[in-house]
């Protein structure tokens, strides 16, 4: 079974009661409609461009590109998107702050996947933020042959779960729930189509698998956290909505 419950972004830009509710409960949410194919497009170029105009400077082994807040005037704009702000203003409060954010890219028939796990496990070493998040942009349709995202529903209201390292040629995961774990039960994957942006909280589990199509998988993946929890991932913690202002 796979997850298919979405919404559309409403009028306002803001999240709906129901969304939020949602949000709440399973510490993830659809949301289609956000950016248009165009955009996407775009985006997709611009990292195109970053890739091949650079060496291997920002770009990891597992195909991760860091600093997007920082890196270029596109990606720049993106992980401040008002879209993205007007969404998310209602659960990360009060104000809006950049943690990290970084492209995630599976390069065709790559079978390496990416291990359970809870990105505060990694996020905690810097700082605790109650409220924090992520949108998770994907650049292209994504479903289980390219390797969507799957999640844990309701796995955030439980804390942070213990978790070691997994190096074993299948992916390198510092914080990794152990294999076969009950903490991953009633895990469903999350189809998503270009242009839709999928919330999620900090705790909420999740892994993605393999992409055995012919073309890259990449995601975007901005993490908010409140304007007051003063420390994010190094430089990359930057403030774009104060406390106290919309
Ligand atoms: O985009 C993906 O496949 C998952 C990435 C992820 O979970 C992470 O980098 O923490």
């Amino acid at each position: 079974m796979s997850f298919s419950r979405s919404s559309h972004i409403s009028g306002q830009g803001r999240l709906t009661p129901d969304q939020l509710e949602a949000y709440h409960r399973d510490g993830f949410l659809l949301v289609e409609g956000v950016f248009p194919k165009t955009e996407i497009d775009e985006i997709n170029c611009e990292i195109d461009r970053l890739r091949d105009g650079k060496s291997t400077d920002n770009v990891n082994k597992d195909d991760v590109m860091l600093c997007l807040g920082l890196k270029s005037e596109l990606t720049r704009r993106v992980c401040r998107d008002e879209r993205i702000l007007t969404l998310i203003e209602d659960i990360v409060k009060p104000g809006i702050a950049i943690y990290s954010a970084k492209l995630f890219e599976k390069r065709p028939n790559d079978e390496r996947i990416c291990h359970w796990h809870q990105d505060d496990a990694y996020y905690q070493k810097h700082s605790h933020c109650a409220c924090r998040m992520s949108a998770w942009i994907p650049l292209q349709d994504c479903d289980e042959s390219n390797g969507c995202v799957w999640v844990v529903p309701g796995s955030h209201q439980h804390g942070l779960k213990s978790a070691s390292m997994i190096d074993d040629g299948t992916g390198h995961c510092e914080f990794a729930f152990a294999h076969g774990t009950a903490e991953v039960e009633g895990a469903v994957p999350v189809p998503v189509k270009a242009g839709t942006v999928l919330l999620f909280h900090a705790l909420t589990a999740r892994r993605s698998l393999g992409n055995r199509t012919t073309h890259s998988r990449r995601s975007f993946i901005i993490s908010y956290q409140d304007a007051l929890t003063n420390r994010g991932n190094k430089d990359q913690h930057q403030v774009l909505r104060p406390a106290g202002k919309r």
